[in-house]
């Protein structure tokens, strides 16, 4: 049997030993009624860490996104993201299924939304056509623009259009502890300008389950009803939030590790004939690989290399995607980079 080097993606990464042992230890209690110990401290922690007054524990990213949506906007009111934006792309469309919420897109093939853009988009509140432009969502780092992370100043820019024209900014921060290590800046200053933020525990971080939506404390009681109302009322949660704990205390500064393997890989796979890797856009734990210049198709080239123990994800058409994380080593992107070579230059 072939060992499993597995870069589908950092939500494959298993809870640390450190993780086990604080969800066995966990104090609990019925976190809808408020009670749960540990669901209370990890969310004064994160809502810490992001320079908020507030945080709810969630389910899932996707909840978070779906949950934060709901309660900036009404139904009929319409959101603004990148044409990129993982809430446009792999949320099932929940915004609009379930909150009767319009998405308009403007190009974002780097990352960042062009200010400029955003403004164009905007619509004018006083013609009677038109829904009520509400929201601004942006997503640090971006996972289909490669993990590529965006600046505080280009976060600033989009919230002071959305600020200046009454609208909301919440940012998908699913990865945002990998952006502020990657650019050595502290979340909270990336967080800054948002009125609402998602972070995932359950990616890079390690933890089984759950992400941390944070905001003003008026926003969060208001989100925590809508939480609610989707199914995400937990009970005896603590013995996941205390995952969470030692997730957000002891495993952000290891994501160097990931990025630093990732620009391994990449800079591996670079020179494969045909093969096109856009190096700038690797900046965090993620590469995004377009084989459509070689003879091998996406779908051809996963099939193969899971043959050989490596796990990739498909990323659209021609482009495969590749995602270190706790649990991949050094050694390991060289197998990935060895067998990418052999599978395509064969
Ligand atoms: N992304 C997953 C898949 O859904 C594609 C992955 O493997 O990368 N925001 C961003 C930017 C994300 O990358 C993800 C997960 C989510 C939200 C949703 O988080 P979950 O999976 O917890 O619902």
């Amino acid at each position: 049997m072939v060992a499993l080097i597995d870069l589908r993606s950092d939500t494959v990464t298993h809870p640390t030993p450190a993780m086990r042992e604080a969800m066995y230890r966990a104090e609990v209690g019925d976190d809808v009624y408020g009670e749960d110990p540990t669901v209370d401290r990890l969310q004064r922690l994160a809502a810490e860490k992001l320079g908020k007054e507030a945080a709810l524990f969630t389910t899932s990213g996707t909840q978070s996104n779906l949950v934060a949506a709901l309660t900036h906007c009404g139904r009929g009111d319409e959101i603004i993201a990148g044409d990129q934006a993982h809430i446009v792309h792999y949320e099932v469309g929940g915004v609009s299924a379930l909150g009767g919420i319009m998405v308009r897109t403007i190009p974002n093939g780097s990352g960042a939304l062009d200010p400029i853009d955003v403004e164009a988009a905007l619509r004018d509140p006083t013609n009677v056509h038109y829904p009520i432009s509400r929201l601004v969502c942006l997503e640090n780092t971006h996972n289909r623009c490669g993990g590529v992370a965006l600046t505080p100043g280009e976060t600033q820019a989009v919230a002071d259009v959305a600020h200046k024209h009454g609208l909301k900014l919440h940012l998908d921060g699913a990865r945002l502890f990998n952006a502020a290590v990657a650019l050595g800046v502290d979340a909270r200053t990336l967080a800054d300008h948002c009125d609402s933020v998602n972070i995932c525990l359950s990616k890079g971080l390690c933890a089984p389950v759950g992400s941390v939506l944070v905001g003003s404390a008026e926003f969060i009681t208001r989100a925590r009803r809508i939480r609610k109302m989707v199914g995400g009322g937990m009970r005896q949660v603590g013995v996941l939030a205390a995952a969470g704990i030692v997730a957000l205390e002891q495993m952000v500064d290891r994501l160097a590790e990931d990025h630093a393997n990732a620009r391994v890989l990449a800079e591996g796979i670079a020179d494969i004939p045909g093969l096109n890797v856009e190096l700038k856009a690797v900046q965090t734990n993620i590469v995004v690989a377009d084989l459509a210049r070689t003879d091998v198709s996406a779908v051809e080239f996963i099939a193969r290399a899971k043959g050989r123990g490596i796990k990739v994800s498909p990323f659209g058409g021609s482009k495969v995607r590749f995602v270190t994380h706790y649990g991949i080593s050094r050694e390991d992107v060289e197998t990935a980079c060895r067998v990418a070579k052999e599978l395509l230059t064969a």
